[in-house]
Order: structure tokens, then C-alpha cells, then sequence
């Protein structure tokens, strides 16, 4: 660690606080990060989402983009598992019957060539059970962690999630994982409405368009952290190493 960042932690400690360098404030607003209230949600890390012959692969997007945050993500479950951190992961699915998927999101995605719910190179697309929905080989829950299965694009529409974090007592959320303009936002708008604080990781993050995911972060830093504040995980790694 360089010689600033060591007197950053050393400031936050003597002022009993605890915050990430993060844009456009020091994250969470009021330096209360601890295991005990903090949750890192992994958002969708499906083979649907990157793996070859998933749903974005097969609506012809460029899957480096949405693996990139494989490494970094994997690095940061390293590093807050040690810590006893929670750690929950999210997976986007239907139900075999397509009783919970509504009509119109059928039909986009049919007219882009990846119709959800049709047979595609990993099974039915987007469909709970197939291989396409499983979370990928390099980012596997560990025993204990909670999956949240969603049939939206949020986290909380139809699920526990909410029920998850306030049985734990969590008050801050670390976001990762993809779609930075679509799950991961909808998640944190809607999680930020409900009072919790947030954090997005940049690296751990992103689009299946690389500019989506440039105007994504920018869009939470507006108004002062309208959603809450942005981070790259090395910034935040650095406090969790520090607990
Ligand atoms: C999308 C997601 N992009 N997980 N889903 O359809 O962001």
C-alpha cells in the first residue's frame, strides 16, 4: 500500500470511521462499513450472460466485455470472504412453464434472435434448470451463500431478496456483476430507493456495449451520488484488507 492510502485508513481509524475512496463521496456516507452490515451482490454471472452459447452470445454481442469482470470479481470473493462478509448472488431465469415471463419481454427477445424460453446452444435460454442459467464455473457460490432467482431485471421484483437483507442486517451493498445498464442498475435503484447505501465496483461490472457501461457509472455519480457512489475493487479491497 502506498503511503497516502495508509494514512487514509489511518485518518478513517482514529476517526472511528471506516469509507472507500469512492466517486463522487466517501463510501458509505457515514463510515459504518463493517462484515456484519456490508453484502456483496453478484449480479447474474450466467453462462447465459458470458459464457459461449449463452443469450448474450447468441444476440451477437461481444462476450469479452460482459467476461471481463470475471477476475476481479473472483479476486474480491477472496478477499471478503476472509472477512466474513455476506455474499448473495443473483440469477435472472423463468420458470419451465414461462408462467412468470411477461409477453412483450418474450417477443423482444425473440426479434433479436434469442428468443427466451426457445432452445438454444445451452438449453432453453434464460429458463431455471438449464445450463445456460447456471452461475459460471469460475464464480460458484460457496456453501451458504444465498442465490436469489429473479424472473425481472431487478433484484427485489418477486424474490426474498429484501426479506435476505434485513434478516442479516444489512444496510450496505456492494454491487458486481452484469449487466451494469440493465440488472446491476435496476438492483441498485431500486435498492438505493429502499434506503440502502451503495457502492458499484467499476472493474467488477459490466454492458454488453462498452459506452453503456461508461454512462451507467456516470448516471450514479450525478447529484451528488444519486444512487451512491462508484469504486474500482482495488480501492475497495484495500479497506476490507484493512477491518
Ligand atoms: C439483461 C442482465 N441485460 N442481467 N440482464 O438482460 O442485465
Amino acid at each position: 500500500m502506498d503511503k497516502l492510502g495508509d494514512e487514509r485508513i489511518e485518518a478513517a481509524l482514529v476517526a472511528n470511521a471506516c469509507t472507500v475512496d469512492a466517486d463522487p463521496y466517501p463510501w458509505p456516507f457515514d463510515g459504518d462499513l463493517r462484515p456484519e452490515n456490508t453484502a456483496i451482490v453478484v449480479i447474474d454471472m450466467q453462462t447465459d450472460f458470458c459464457a459461449t452459447g449463452g443469450y448474450v452470445d447468441s444476440m451477437g454481442y461481444d462476450l469479452s466485455l460482459t467476461r471481463a469482470p470475471i477476475e476481479p470479481i473472483a479476486k474480491l470473493l477472496e478477499a471478503v470472504r476472509v472477512k466474513g462478509f455476506t455474499v448473495i448472488h443473483t440469477r435472472e431465469g423463468h420458470k419451465p412453464d414461462l408462467s412468470d415471463l411477461p409477453a412483450n419481454k418474450r417477443w423482444r427477445s425473440q426479434r433479436i434472435g434469442a428468443g427466451i424460453g426457445d432452445q438454444g446452444p445451452c438449453g432453453r435460454i434464460l429458463v431455471r434448470g438449464e445450463p445456460g442459467w447456471e452461475i459460471i464455473p469460475e464464480l460458484q457460490p460457496v456453501a451458504g451463500e444465498p442465490i436469489i432467482d429473479k424472473p425481472g431485471k431487478g433484484s427485489f421484483l418477486g424474490t426474498d431478496f429484501d426479506l435476505v437483507l434485513q434478516t442479516k442486517g444489512i444496510r450496505n451493498i456492494v454491487l458486481t456483476g452484469v449487466t451494469t445498464d440493465v440488472c446491476v442498475h435496476t438492483t441498485m435503484r431500486d435498492a438505493n430507493d429502499r434506503g440502502y447505501e451503495c457502492l458499484l465496483l467499476s472493474d467488477c461490472t459490466a454492458a454488453t456495449k462498452y459506452e453503456n457501461h461508461l454512462a451507467a457509472l456516470d448516471m450514479v455519480k450525478m447529484q451528488g451520488g444519486v444512487f451512491g457512489a462508484v469504486a474500482t475493487s482495488e480501492q475497495f479491497i484495500e479497506i476490507v484488507e484493512a477491518l
